[in-house]
């Protein structure tokens, strides 16, 4: 009886004593050690459990109950400190890799509309508002199409492959104007006829203020009866809505192999306001397009009675509309890549 009393206190002291060192442990291998120290095979409670050998049989059940109750006293302690180890590791971690999420996100790179296709798509809008419907054709051309139905002379400056990039030993070139889609349709579509033909042109003369690729809208319209009149009115249209109603404009005479009468079109420049300025070359006035009556000639060349239909054509450079709309003084911006300026216009 005093053995096993003996025992059952010995089991409980080294409970408490194992309870102890596991409340100074230091870390996660430190409790392990602890804990073997005590349960292990050849550890504390173990060596206690040898007088059992000792023990009167009918003393030996509450002996192992003893024993039994002091393995799961250190266990149950040595478990909520893994857990207390663990929790305390977690939230470490989480300190350590707080995000601050009210920080405000990078803005991404987006792609912004080019200005220059921002102002095409301004002006074709303008156009189909009037009637005006969109034909496009090949870039590279035929000369038919590019100069001899628009009614070029066999040496007319243009033609020389100094100003136009031709496919040596072929009938090829690249399109110098957007005129030879109006060639096409006129050749595809009996009058009347009203369209516009925006597209990259190309052209040899490379100087610091051309680009040897650049864009063009034209417009053509042919019916019974079309006059100058019309002319002015769909392209005082057209100054209304690209450039304000406020917008002075001039028709000044010029000449196109393709058009006669023909003209220039001048707005009051937007620089200095007519007064004079570099940008306009004192003159007060910058050109925007070029117009005209379609010649007789070029009907004839795509098989259209002159006697019967008549019509008017137009032209003009996208990048300088864009250059004027958004009162940028040099064009060579308009070409370039710098973010900085392009941003300006998103
Ligand atoms: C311009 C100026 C004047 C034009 C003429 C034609 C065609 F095919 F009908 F003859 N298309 N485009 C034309 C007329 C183009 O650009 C400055």
């Amino acid at each position: 009886m005093d053995d096993i009393e003996s025992l059952e206190r010995d089991l409980a002291a080294l409970a408490a004593e194992a309870q102890d060192a596991l409340a100074s442990a230091a870390d996660r291998e430190d409790a392990i050690q602890i804990k073997n120290r005590y349960l292990g095979r050849n550890g504390q409670v173990a060596a206690l459990m040898r007088v059992l050998r000792d023990l009167p049989n009918e003393a030996r059940p509450r002996a192992g109950q003893a024993s039994n109750a002091c393995k799961r006293a250190i266990e149950a302690t040595f478990s909520s400190l893994m857990e207390r180890i663990a929790a305390d590791e977690l939230a470490r971690r989480i300190e350590a890799e707080r995000l601050d999420i009210s920080l405000p996100a990078r803005r991404p790179h987006t792609l912004e509309p080019n200005p220059l296709r921002a102002v095409e798509q301004d002006l074709i809008d303008i156009f189909a508002a009037a009637g005006f419907e969109v034909a496009s054709g090949p870039e590279v051309e035929r000369d038919f199409y590019n100069f001899e139905a628009l009614n070029f002379p066999p040496d007319h400056p243009a033609r020389d492959m100094q100003d136009t990039f031709v496919l040596e030993g072929e009938d090829l070139l690249m399109r110098t104007h957007t005129s030879p889609v109006q060639i096409r349709t006129m050749l595809a579509y009996e009058p009347p006829i009203r369209v516009i033909s925006p597209g990259r042109v190309y052209r040899v003369d490379e100087d610091p203020t051309h680009s040897p690729v650049f864009h063009q809208v034209e417009g053509l319209l042919i019916d019974e009866g079309v006059t100058f009149a019309d002319l002015k009115g769909t392209l005082r249209y057209f100054i209304d809505a690209c450039f304000g109603l406020q917008a002075r404009a001039r028709f000044r005479p010029s000449y196109f192999p393709f058009t006669e009468p023909s003209a220039e079109v001048d707005i009051g420049c937007i620089f200095c306001d007519g007064d004079g300025c570099s940008v306009c070359s004192h003159t007060g006035w910058l050109e925007i397009m070029g117009c005209g009556m379609v010649d007789p000639n070029v009907l004839e060349h795509v098989g259209i009675d002159p006697d019967r239909f008549s019509g008017f054509a137009f032209g003009m450079g996208v990048e300088r509309i864009a250059m004027l709309r958004h009162r940028v003084p040099d064009i060579r911006l308009m070409f370039g890549n710098d973010l900085r300026f392009l941003r300006q216009f998103s």
